[in-house]
Order: C-alpha cells, then sequence, then structure tokens
C-alpha cells in the first residue's frame, strides 16, 4: 500500500465491569498509543478512537454482585477506566461509550441495512429457559459440571477451573444461576451471520492477501478456525440488556454484544467528527483510509473475521491489520480478577504515579517496561523485578544518565551554551555517532511501521548507550584538565559536547511516540518548542544552535527502591490468599489420593531415563483436541512425542521450548501417532500444566538425574 491519505487506529472497547489491568493496558493500549503518536510526529492525518463496552452479560452480572442496577455499573467504570486510560498517558481522540444514543442508533442501521439486503439468516432453536424467572438464559447466567475437568464451577460459556471454551448444551446437570432450578429447553428464533457462506472471501483476504504482512499469531488463529469450518453466529440474543434490535418481529431481543461493539468503533469517529465538525464518512468509507486495530488475542476471531465481513457487507472498508498482542503474565502466573492475581492500571497509578516522588515520570516507567516486554509473539512476563531493572539500569542508567551527563558537563565546560562545531578535526568517532543517529532513525521508523514497538525501542535505547560510550571514549573531564597547558583542548570538548547535546535533541524525537513526558521534560531543558519533535527532524544533526543556552539540568526518572518492589510482590501476594480462603467455601473437588505414592528403593527410580529435549515443532492432533504431536531434540536423535497439553498450549508457544524428557517409556500409540517417551510437567493448583525445564537452555540430551 502507498502511503494512506488518513489513518484510523482503534484499541479493543474495554468492558464496563471493572478496572483494567496492566496486561490490558500491554496489549490494546500502549502499542496503539505509540503508533498514533508516531503517525501524529509524521504529521499523518490520524483519528485515534476507543470507548467503554457497555452491553453484553458481563454488565447486569457485575450489577447482581455489586448489588447495584447495570446503568450504576456502566457509569462507575466508564469513568474509572477514562480517568486511569488518562493517567496512564493514552491519547485517544475520543473515548465514547456504547451505551450513546448516537451509538445504539449506528448500530441498529448497521443491523438493519444487513437484515434488509437479506445477509442475515433467521434460525428457530432450543434454548436454555428460566421457568422461575421467565427469561432466556444467557450462556453465563447457567451453571453446571464442566465435561472436561470435573469442576462444578463451569459457565455455559467456559471452565473458569480448566479454560475449556463450553457451550451451555455440554454442562451436565445444568441449573440457571438466576433461579437455581434446572433450566427447560424452550424454542427461541435469532439472527445469524452465515460465515460459511463467505469462507471464500475470508480465505482469500486474510489467508492469501494478509499472511505476509499480519502477526503469524494472527493468521494461525484465523487458519484454524477457517479450516475448522465456519459455523453461523447469532447476531441477536434473548436479553433485556443491550441495543433492541431494530424489527417488530425481535421483542424482547438484543443485539449480541459481539455484534454492537465493534460498530462502537464508527460510533466513536461519528462522535469525534460531530465535536470537531469533521466528516467521518471518508473514514469508513475511502479506500484511503489506513485502519489498525489494535486488540489482545482472544478478540482476534471477531476482530479478523466477523466484524471484518460484516464491513464488507455493510460497504465498508476493510482493516489493514490487526497488531493483536498474547497475553502478559504476573509474577509467574496468568492474570485473573476473580483471583485477583493482577496489577490493576489504578492500583499502579495510586503506588507510583500519585506519590509524592512520583508523577510523569512514573507513568512513563510503566509505559517503558510494558514495551519492554510486550507479548508480540508470545506470552510474556510482568516481573517486579524485572519492572525495577528496566527502571534502573536501563531508563535511569543509560538514557537517563546520558542525558544527564551531557546536560552537568555543557553546564561544567561549555557555560550551558552549545558549542560550535570544530569541523577541522571531526573524527572517526564523531562521524561514527552522527551515523548511528541517521541509522536508528531508518530503524526505528520501519520497525514501528511494522509494529515492533519492542524492538524499535531497543533501538532509541541502544543509540543512548552509544552516546554513553561516545563520551566514555572522548573523556572531556580530562580532556579540560589539562587546559592550561594545552588550550586547543577546549576544541575538542566544544565538538564532543555538540555532538552530545545534538544527540540528546535526537533521543528526545525518537523517545517520544513511547515516553511523551520524557521527551516534553527534555524540551524544557533544551528550552525549545514543540515543534522540535516533528519526526522529520529525528537524524538531522543541527537541532540546536550554537550559542543557545539550556536550563541547568534535571533528572528525567529516579530510581525504583527495593522496597518499593518488595511491598508489591507482598500486596500481591495478600490479596491472592484472600480470595482462594473465600472460594475455599465453595465445594472444589478435593483431591482424593494421598500427596504422596509408596515408597520406591533408588534402583526403581534409575531405571528412569530422563534428558533435557527441545521441542523444534509442534502440531495439533487431529480430533483430539488434548493431544499435541510434538518432535522433539534429543541431542542424539529426533523423537516423535504426543502429549495432552493442547488445552494449555498452543504449538506456536512451546516451540523452541526446552523439557524434561522420559526417554525409556515403551512407545505407545495415541491417535494412530507412536508416542516415544513423555514430557514432565507440573500442575497447579488451577490445574495448568507447567513444564519442568532448566532455567536456561542447556545442550539438549543431558541427563536428568
Ligand atoms: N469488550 C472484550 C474485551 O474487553 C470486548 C472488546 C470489544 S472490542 C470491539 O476483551
Ligand atoms: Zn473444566
Amino acid at each position: 500500500m502507498q502511503q494512506p491519505k488518513r489513518y484510523l487506529v482503534t484499541s479493543a472497547l474495554p468492558y464496563a465491569n471493572g478496572l483494567k489491568h496492566v496486561g490490558h493496558l500491554a496489549g490494546a493500549y500502549i502499542p496503539a498509543d505509540i503508533y498514533v503518536r508516531y503517525l501524529r510526529a509524521q504529521k499523518r492525518e490520524v483519528v485515534f478512537v476507543c470507548g467503554s463496552d457497555e452491553h453484553g452479560t458481563a454488565i447486569p452480572i457485575q450489577a447482581t454482585k455489586e448489588g447495584t442496577t447495570p446503568r450504576a455499573i456502566i457509569d462507575k467504570y466508564h469513568e474509572a477506566m477514562k480517568q486511569d486510560f488518562e493517567d496512564l498517558g493514552m491519547s485517544f481522540d475520543i473515548y465514547h461509550r456504547t451505551s450513546e444514543p448516537l451509538h445504539h442508533e449506528t448500530a441498529q442501521e448497521f443491523f438493519r441495512y444487513l437484515h434488509e439486503r437479506g445477509e442475515l439468516e433467521i434460525k428457530e432453536t432450543e434454548q436454555y429457559f428460566d421457568e422461575a424467572a421467565k427469561t432466556f438464559l444467557a450462556d453465563r447466567y447457567i451453571k453446571g459440571t464442566c465435561p472436561n475437568c470435573g469442576s462444578d464451577r463451569a459457565f455455559g460459556d467456559q471452565c473458569e477451573s480448566c479454560g475449556r471454551t463450553l457451550s451451555p448444551d455440554e454442562l451436565i446437570n445444568p441449573v440457571s444461576t438466576l433461579s437455581g432450578q434446572p433450566p427447560v429447553k424452550k424454542k427461541t428464533s435469532h439472527w445469524y451471520l452465515p460465515l460459511g457462506k463467505h469462507e471464500n472471501f475470508l480465505r482469500k483476504w486474510i489467508l492469501e492477501q494478509h499472511k505476509d504482512d499480519w502477526r503469524p499469531t494472527v493468521v494461525g488463529q484465523c487458519k484454524s478456525w477457517i479450516e475448522g469450518g465456519l459455523q453461523s453466529r447469532a447476531v441477536t440474543r434473548d436479553l433485556d440488556w443491550g441495543i433492541k434490535v431494530p424489527l417488530k418481529e425481535a421483542e424482547g431481543k438484543v443485539l449480541y454484544v459481539w455484534f454492537d461493539a465493534p460498530i462502537g468503533y464508527i460510533s466513536a469517529t461519528r462522535q469525534w467528527a460531530i465535536e470537531n465538525n469533521r466528516d467521518w464518512k471518508p473514514y469508513w468509507y475511502d479506500q484511503d483510509t489506513k485502519l489498525v486495530h489494535f486488540i489482545g488475542k482472544d478478540n482476534i476471531v471477531f476482530h479478523c473475521i466477523i466484524f471484518p465481513l460484516m464491513l464488507k457487507l455493510h460497504g465498508n472498508i476493510l482493516p489493514e491489520n490487526v497488531p493483536a498482542n498474547e497475553f502478559l503474565n504476573l509474577e509467574g502466573d496468568k492474570m485473573s480478577t476473580s483471583r485477583n492475581w493482577k496489577l490493576d492500571m489504578r492500583d499502579y497509578i495510586n503506588d507510583f504515579v500519585k506519590q509524592e516522588n512520583g508523577g510523569a515520570q512514573c507513568v512513563d516507567m510503566l509505559r517503558y517496561y510494558l514495551t519492554q516486554i510486550a507479548p508480540e509473539t508470545k506470552d510474556s512476563e510482568f516481573m517486579w523485578k524485572g519492572f525495577q531493572d528496566a527502571v534502573n539500569s536501563e531508563l535511569v542508567s543509560i538514557f537517563g544518565n546520558f542525558v544527564n551527563r551531557s546536560w552537568v558537563l555543557l553546564h561544567k565546560l561549555c557555560g550551558g551554551k552549545v558549542p560550535r562545531l570544530h569541523e577541522d578535526i571531526l573524527d572517526e568517532n564523531d562521524k561514527n555517532l552522527a551515523e548511528e543517529i541517521r541509522n536508528t532513525k531508518n530503524r526505528v521508523e520501519s520497525l514501528l511501521e511494522e509494529y515492533k514497538f519492542r524492538e524499535a525501542l531497543f533501538e532509541v535505547i541502544d543509540l543512548a548507550r552509544k552516546g554513553n560510550q561516545y563520551m566514555q571514549k572522548k573523556e572531556p573531564w580530562i580532556v579540560a584538565k589539562s587546559l592550561a597547558e594545552n588550550p586547543e583542548g577546549q576544541k575538542k570538548i566544544d565538538n564532543c559536547m555538540h555532538c552530545c547535546l545534538q544527540l540528546t535533541a535526537n533521543l528526545a524525537i525518537l523517545i517520544n511516540p513511547f515516553l511523551p513526558h520524557t521527551a516534553a521534560k527534555m524540551l524544557y531543558m533544551m528550552k525549545v518548542v514543540d515543534k522540535m519533535l516533528d519526526w522529520e527532524n529525528a537524524g538531522k544533526l543541527k537541532l540546536l544552535s550554537v550559542g543557545y543556552s539550556m536550563r541547568e539540568p534535571q533528572l528525567l526518572f529516579r530510581k525504583i527502591e527495593d522496597s518499593e518492589i518488595s511491598a508489591q510482590i507482598e500486596k500481591l501476594n495478600n490479596g491472592l490468599t484472600k480470595v482462594e480462603e473465600q472460594t475455599q467455601t465453595a465445594p472444589t473437588p478435593a483431591p482424593a489420593e494421598k500427596p504422596v505414592k509408596p515408597e520406591i528403593v533408588f534402583e526403581d527410580f534409575a531405571k528412569i531415563d530422563l534428558k533435557v529435549g527441545t521441542i523444534i515443532a509442534a502440531e495439533k492432533v487431529e480430533k483430539a483436541d488434548k493431544l499435541l504431536k510434538l518432535t522433539v531434540d534429543l541431542g542424539f536423535e529426533i523423537r516423535t512425542i504426543v502429549s495432552g497439553i493442547a488445552l494449555h498450549y498452543s504449538p506456536e508457544e512451546i516451540t523452541g521450548r526446552q523439557v524434561t524428557v522420559v526417554t525409556n517409556l515403551a512407545p505407545r500409540k495415541m491417535r494412530g501417532i507412536e508416542s516415544n517417551g513423555m514430557i514432565l510437567m507440573a500442575e497447579d493448583k488451577a490445574g495448568k500444566l507447567h513444564f519442568l525445564r532448566p532455567p536456561t537452555d542447556i545442550d539438549p540430551g543431558s541427563n536428568v538425574s
């Protein structure tokens, strides 16, 4: 695609049913914000929209939990989320909400259009109905026993213990959560989007046209959906919270939340246009618009298959890219609201940003760490210690240190004014530095255009690192000591400081999309206006004029103390125990067996051959949703091992991982595949399986004993 005329960038609309955590922030918000800030610095025309998703069963369920009305819930969490995003520097052009009349109209018009053109199917099905409460039951309102793990805490859409996606019909002994009674089946009609009918379009558009420019994880998920057979999807529900289906014959029915929510991007654009006296239509109809959706991986199907199909049938443009992120874990475990194992944006704001030594620098510290660990290609891990390291040994010791040293030395050795450059004595180091600045600009630019934010940020920090190395080679403070004997030395000092300052100005431009508050502070110290941050200035070496005076230096970042980290870890663990104690009263299937198996002698143990192996390939086993077929490198040979971990890991995320293998187990056939060994796994309380592996990679084939 040539340069588009305009950009429309969206971040997933968060459900207004609770505060959002930093995993959400890292997935759909910070990357979008970086991208948009970069586009704005490029002077491209861009609108960045987001807003609260205020429909769906999640809302009335939360209302019941809090003993209030759905309306009160959405008002409360809409305001809270909006504030949190603002506090963390998200620069939406509009943060809208799907409860607005404009959105209701937009979504109803959309539905009517598809309906009138015959793009929707009507089907009669039997669905669970609660006779006491006189209402059809949404999947979430039905509880029962999980057919997969036996937990009695499974819902009609998903099992909370093993995570398996369910349909209400799969539940054993279903009961309604409203009345506690077993529901009955009753006939009802719904409108369906026939995905199967459009398989050719979807295949072509995703698996051919976008197979190279979309992230492999995104294309992979779409592929398995398409290959799995595209079923028609109901776009209406029997529910009283939501947008009314705009048809007489649809009394008591609302649009399915996943039908209306993405249309929220359109209504947000419309609202933005009203407020800014602009035309919204080109953003949704003009092929010159580049539409990019930033989301988390759990929303891929909706943004890559269902919504694009809706857009196509409605005559709109399609997204150019959907850079979805994988998940962010916290301290070695999945983030979870129900278990309270999470870090809410609000908690970080209160504990860091709003503290006396906090402020904007703490916002940038979080933005930095979340970008550095962004789960772009696989799940990643938020570790408090990692946060501290990133801040103290990168932001403070590399970036902050370079900027600060440049400033301090400028005041000490050059009277606080930009010294001139003496071309006659420029040396290799000076020239290399100039070259590095230009190259970094180009690299950061192409990485950002490819949505590789992690790598782009690394390049910026690396440039600061090179600045430090340059200064270390030049040692202007040593030259200054012998100025009395060697007055020519001042020229060397001038050159060094001149180059360092031009580098500092470049660093401000390059860091701006990632850490906007830091860039602003640097501008203040340089006494220059915002205009300097225009992207076209990056790579230039005459950004600061000779003789220009600078302010006294200020530190860009503070250090994170050990005590702050241990306090956070303690808080996390305390929060977790509380919730686990509460849930212990619920009858969970207790482990019946004794914790330890009968005693064996050493010789028994020694019979088992354990070795470290590396998974070099993995794929799903057909018609067996628990099994993965693994190809494992054992150093001395390559083996096929079938392992029952498919519900816990995707093939992509485990390829390349080291594992412990029982290598002398007799071969066993599973689903027609011969398995030659077994992978050791540990199971945690929640039933999640974890690999046992060396802390860092070692040679495959190494013995384990
Ligand atoms: N509210 C789901 C979520 O927050 C949903 C996204 C809608 S984006 C149009 O994960
Ligand atoms: Zn289960």
